[in-house]
């Protein structure tokens, strides 16, 4: 111990001030330090090369430029020292088109311009740095000098940066899942994905990484995505020196640069550069109920008795990992589910699919089928020295598969064949695919592993963030392999730009807090304008209970999240310690979180808001159709809403949800009123039918019941009679049509929900043409595909009509109604869907 001691002392004494890193210009002959680094930033251009749609220029110290314009609106930048890479990609989208064949390349003396249609580059000749302009000659956006590539005599190259010129009133939105506030300015931010057990809203970095951030500036709207998987940082000027830095610990300066103006626009680009997932299936949008974890089998199936009992609409039910045989994957306990095919069968004939955890930790153990057969096939990540990369998660020692092998991909996604096939499991939850490895700091794997990375090989500095998105590409490609006639459902933590493509995801372990509550809106916000729509956070918090308050607003708000799930650590010790083996919990040590765990009071608010829930699925469904056609998020912050309203810029608390309802849920303890900022146009509430016309002001008295929603007016809600479940067959639809003077068109989109039928045209769109409400209404309807619709009964609310109506033509003939001049609204029954109403 001693001699401890003493030594740190002397090395304290000497080399207190020595750097870990120091610049090879600054090191003599003699003097030797633990690292060594060199930069190279491009100097004066040498060549161009111009052809098509790209150009390639290099600097006489051999840095390579390419620029490529993509679309109109997007061009992509790429920078490398020496050569480019092979290009690949685990982010981009097969199926995105690139539409521009040619673009421009002038030589202007101090500069090249390369213009597009819409956008143009300007490129220093002196050091290779980028000026962006608009088709109006607009600045929009600047690199503050020339890029650096570093590289030191121990690790290579560590490090590619870039550093953007920002106004003082530039705002910044996106980078995924961070929990901090949603407008980035004067934050610094990292991605390399973490196991982040209880975060708050200063962790970081958290579970994903997605490197997309969006600017807005003077007006104008841009998003630069980087597709770089190393650990990349980004600084939004910090320090306020009008910077705005990103760097890549590796790699390439490899970005997109998109065009707006608008911000949803960049929105919708970027998901179609990166993919849309497909549409889930519909049980996949009711409510999901979730716990760490339901076992034994008894009471598994009793908690979906219950929802039945008290008639509390629910579509799913979860087994977290306690129903694996000592956490080996693809296994189920004896113990605990004896019976697990029949108790899922038991829960199926109740309405609730089953939806079970699958972990990339495979028990390194010689006899267990997964680990011998993966040995075998050399499957498992391997360090430098040709070792099993071996490190203890839940079943202590395990191995883990290189998802970013298409073999191994393959291999994995076929294991869940008795599970999906013969137990019929509906749904799949990978979680731990940071990756997350206990007892060491870092929480994961060293740097040396290697990773196949598709043939282009990498170590799991470059391979690990994309390890989770691979993991769901397996299974998701696996599932839809073993079942051709199903939707997969999967859900993940890890991800990396793309991986929407594959899962939903959820926002990880958060907090029962009213602070988490609102990191849960921001999240969500964040994550569905960074390409993640088919998000949701654990409803009441992972760690600790909610107060009966607290669930029942989180509850409220989560009707508006893609994906509604209640999930809790369900004891009271803090389980991220770890546990030898599953043992059941005593109502003692239990913490339920479930809609009845509140009183009956709670209760009461709670099913409510899940009815509220399956009354809008319809709403749900047409707004995820029109992410995947038109790439539009489901959930959108009120920036990008309004970009000209100032009050948007930082507001985090309201947001839109599909095309046009705007949510504003209480995120506060007893609250009694609320104050909410309307968006240019016309608006109703969404209950009371109240309408707000060029009004961008509301103070809204709040219930317990409910949170306020507003519909714009021009809009047509679908809704539906509450159901328990999304399997029970409907009769009937309501369209709540919100009347505006102007000529509105609305959209609505059905189809079977579960198959692929919607492939060969059966699916069912309703275009809604409407215009009046002071005098007369007009509507008519268009329809597109060969879907049956369900329906018996076909209701019509006209609201806001200001008028008793004298006539009312149904298609050509006179027919009946009720008005109520009260509220505004006219009603209309009839037995099949109108296709031309003319009111007067
Ligand atoms: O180390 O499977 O985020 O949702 O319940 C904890 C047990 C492992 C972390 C997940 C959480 C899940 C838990 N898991």
């Amino acid at each position: 111990m001693a001699k401890k001691v003493k030594k740190i002392k002397r090395t304290k004494e000497i080399k207190a001030v020595e750097p870990a890193l120091v610049n090879v210009t600054d090191v003599g002959q003699h003097e030797r330090f633990q690292d060594v680094y060199t930069d190279v930033s491009p100097n004066e251009a040498v060549t161009i090369r111009s052809k098509d749609n790209w150009a390639h220029i290099e600097s006489k110290n051999n840095v390579h430029l390419k620029i490529e314009f993509l679309t109109d609106t997007m061009v992509r930048i790429r920078y490398a020292y020496k050569a480019l890479e092979e290009d690949f990609s685990y982010a981009i989208d097969k199926s995105f088109k690139k539409t521009v064949k040619t673009k421009k390349t002038e030589d202007l003396n101090t500069a090249f311009l390369i213009a597009g249609k819409q956008l143009s580059c300007k490129i220093a000749k002196k050091d290779l740095s980028i000026s962006f302009y608009n088709d109006a000659g607009k600045l929009i956006n600047q690199d503050a000098g020339p890029c650096v590539f570093r590289s030191t005599i121990h690790k290579g190259f560590v490090k590619a940066e870039i550093k953007k010129k920002s106004i003082k009133t530039e705002t910044f939105y996106g980078l995924g899942d961070k929990s901090g506030s949603l407008e980035l300015r004067g934050q610094k931010l990292s991605n390399w994905n973490t196991d982040a057990f209880a975060y708050g809203a200063d962790r970081d970095p958290l579970y994903k990484t997605i490197p997309f951030y969006f600017g807005l500036k003077s007006g104008d709207g841009y998003g630069i995505f980087h597709d770089n998987t190393y650990r990349s940082h980004f600084d939004f000027d910090s320090a306020s020196n009008s910077e705005v830095t990103y760097h890549a610990e590796g790699g390439e300066i490899n970005y997109y640069f998109i065009y707006g103006p608008e911000l949803t626009s960049v929105a919708e680009q970027y998901a179609k550069l990166t993919g849309v997932p497909e549409l889930p299936p519909m049980w996949a949008l009711g409510f999901h109920q979730c716990r760490w974890s339901y076992y034994p089998e008894h009471r598994f199936i009793s908690v979906a008795e219950e929802f039945r009992k008290r008639k509390i609409p629910c579509d799913s039910v979860y087994l977290d990992i306690d129903y694996m045989e000592g956490f080996r994957c693809f296994t189920v306990s004896k113990k605990f589910f004896p019976n697990l095919k029949k108790a899922i069968k038991k829960v199926k004939d109740l309405g609730f699919d089953t939806v079970v955890m699958i972990d990339p930790g495979i028990k390194a153990e010689e006899g267990y089928f997964v680990y011998d057969e993966g040995l075998k096939q050399g499957f498992f990540c391997k360090r430098t020295d040709g070792n099993l990369m071996l490190g203890p998660v839940w079943p202590d020692v395990c191995a883990f598969p290189d998802f970013t092998n298409k073999k191994v991909r393959k291999w994995f996604g076929a294991l869940y064949e008795e599970l999906y096939n013969d137990f019929e499991v509906s749904g799949f939850w990978n979680d731990m695919n940071e990756p997350a490895v206990f007892k060491v700091k870092s929480g994961t794997f060293p740097d040396e592993v290697l990773h196949h990375y598709e043939g282009h090989g990498g170590n799991h500095r470059k391979a690990h963030n994309i390890y989770g998105m691979q993991m769901t590409n397996s299974t998701q490609k696996g599932l839809k392999k073993l079942n051709n006639k199903k939707r997969p459902f999967v859900l993940t933590r890890a991800v990396y730009s793309g991986g929407q493509r594959y899962a939903s995801v959820w926002t990880g372990d958060n907090i029962a807090s009213w602070e988490h509550l609102q990191i849960s809106n921001t999240q969500v916000q964040r994550l569905s304008v960074s390409g993640y729509s088919f998000a949701g956070s654990d409803i009441g918090g992972f760690v600790d209970q909610p107060t009966p308050e607290l669930m029942s607003r989180w509850l409220q708000l989560g009707v508006f999240h893609p994906f509604y799930r209640i999930h809790s650590i369900g004891n009271r010790e803090d389980g991220s310690a770890g546990v030898d083996e599953a043992k059941v919990l005593t109502e003692k040590d239990r913490m339920d979180q479930e809609p009845w765990s509140f009183g009956a009071k709670a209760e009461k608010i709670n099913k409510t808001a899940i009815e509220f829930r399956y009354q809008l699925l319809p709403y749900i469904y047409t707004t995820f159709e029109q992410h995947i056609s038109e790439g539009t998020p489901m959930t959108r912050s009120m920036i990008f809403e309004d970009q000209t309203n100032k009050k948007f810029i930082r507001e985090e608390r309201d947001f839109m949800f599909g095309r046009d309802l705007l949510v504003s849920p209480v995120n506060r303890a007893k609250a009694k009123t609320q104050k909410v900022n309307l968006p240019k146009g016309n608006w109703y509430n969404f209950y009371s039918y109240e309408s707000f016309e060029n009004k961008r002001f509301v103070n809204v008295k709040l219930t317990e019941d409910t949170i306020p929603v507003f519909a714009r007016a021009g809009s047509v809600i679908p809704f539906h009679p509450v159901r328990q479940h999304t399997k029970e067959k409907l009769k009937e639809i309501t369209f709540k049509i919100f009347a505006d003077e102007q000529a509105s068109i609305a959209y609505y989109y059905e189809d079977k929900g579960e198959g692929y039928g919607y492939e060969k045209k059966k699916f069912k769109k309703i275009y809604y043409d409407f215009v009046g409400k002071k005098e007369s209404f007009d509507l008519k309807v268009r329809t597109k595909g060969k879907y049956k619709l369900p329906y018996k009964k076909y209701k019509y609310e006209i609201i806001g009509l200001e008028f008793e109506p004298n006539v009312l033509l149904i298609d050509g003939k006179k027919s009946a109604c009720e008005y109520d001049p009260e509220r505004k609204v006219l009603r209309i029954k009839s037995n099949q869907m109108v296709s031309k109403m003319r009111i007067y």
